[in-house]
């Protein structure tokens, strides 16, 4: 019998939990728990790590998954790296679902980075005032350009001090739009925008809003995967899937 593990987080996988449940596929939603009070999904959810690929493994076969769709982020590589190793161990078909990268258009003031340290190199050295639209995981780098003001925004409030000095703090969770990222940024005077190359639509209006207020935007490079098969709809991953079932007769 096909049952699915869907390792979720983002907006694709919340389609795609809708497209599995809507079908009658026997699946199970996995968040990290990250967040304190992640979106609901209509597929039976568990919340927090596996304990690395021994855990994922071990989860894999109690469970009897026969299938698993990595739909979490392209920035969650520890996760997209842990399912390769432990989707090719116990050999459990794997199939990752990601948007493609976001790709500058006219008007653009990108500057792509490798990684986050090198956003902090490309951020100046007079003082600016810096959307750091990258969540709360990878701020303490910022802590070496203290002379920068920081706006950034947060899914959940901070539980304890944040790594720099001058910081004024959003709480918000996406997906966000145009005119509130707009208006964001004329509030405080934003003059350098940093973001993640995380594809998508929940999270691009800021490029668009910085576009409109021609500001430049330091754009961090996805890090490198190892080879998997990827596709970038709901109805990819439903195609894979319907192979296998009709293969396996199930
Ligand atoms: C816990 C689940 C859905 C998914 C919605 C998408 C869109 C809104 C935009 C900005 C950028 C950022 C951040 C962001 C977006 C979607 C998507 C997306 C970026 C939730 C969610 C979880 C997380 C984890 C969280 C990270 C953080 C990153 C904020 C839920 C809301 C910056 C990524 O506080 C923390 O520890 C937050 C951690 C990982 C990156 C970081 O390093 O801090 N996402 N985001 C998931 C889990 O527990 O497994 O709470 O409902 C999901 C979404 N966030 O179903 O509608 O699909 O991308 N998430 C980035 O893109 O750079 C915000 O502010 O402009
Ligand atoms: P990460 O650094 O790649 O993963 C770190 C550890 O978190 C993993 O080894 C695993 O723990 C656990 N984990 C991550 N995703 C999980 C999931 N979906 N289900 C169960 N455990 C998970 O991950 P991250 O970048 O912190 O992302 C965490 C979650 O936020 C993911 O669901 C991702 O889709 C979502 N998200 C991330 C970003 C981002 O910018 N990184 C953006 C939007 C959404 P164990 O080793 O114990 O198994």
């Amino acid at each position: 019998m096909t049952r699915i593990l869907v390792l979720g987080g983002t907006t694709e996988a919340s389609r795609l939990a809708r497209a599995l449940f809507e079908a009658r596929v026997d699946a199970v939603f996995s968040y990290a728990g990250r967040t304190s009070d992640p979106v609901a999904q209509p597929l039976p959810t568990r919340i927090g790590g596996f304990g690395g690929v021994k855990g994922l493994e071990a989860y894999l076969t109690r469970e009897g998954i026969t299938h698993v769709v990595d739909a979490t982020h392209p920035f969650a590589s520890q996760m997209s790296r842990n399912a390769v190793t432990a989707c090719t161990s116990t050999a459990t078909p794997m199939i990752v679902l990601e948007r493609a990268a976001w790709a500058a258009g006219p008007g653009d003031d990108w500057h792509s980075v490798r990684d986050i340290d090198a956003a902090v190199d490309a951020l100046p050295d007079i003082p600016a005032r810096v959307f750091l639209a990258i969540g709360k995981q990878t701020l303490a780098p910022f802590a070496a350009k203290p002379q920068h003001h920081y706006l950034m925004r947060l899914v959940d409030p901070p539980s304890g001090p944040l790594p720099l000095p001058r910081a004024s703090v959003v709480i918000a969770r996406g997906p966000f739009d145009i005119a509130t990222d707009t208006a964001l940024m004329r509030a405080h005077s934003i003059t350098h925008i940093v973001a993640k190359n995380a594809g998508g639509a929940g999270a691009e209006a800021k490029l668009f809003a910085a576009r409109a207020l021609y500001l430049p935007v330091i754009l961090i490079d996805r890090p490198a995967m190892p080879p998997r098969k990827v596709v970038a709809t709901v109805a990819g991953v439903m195609d894979w899937i319907g192979h296998f079932a009709t293969e396996r007769g199930v």
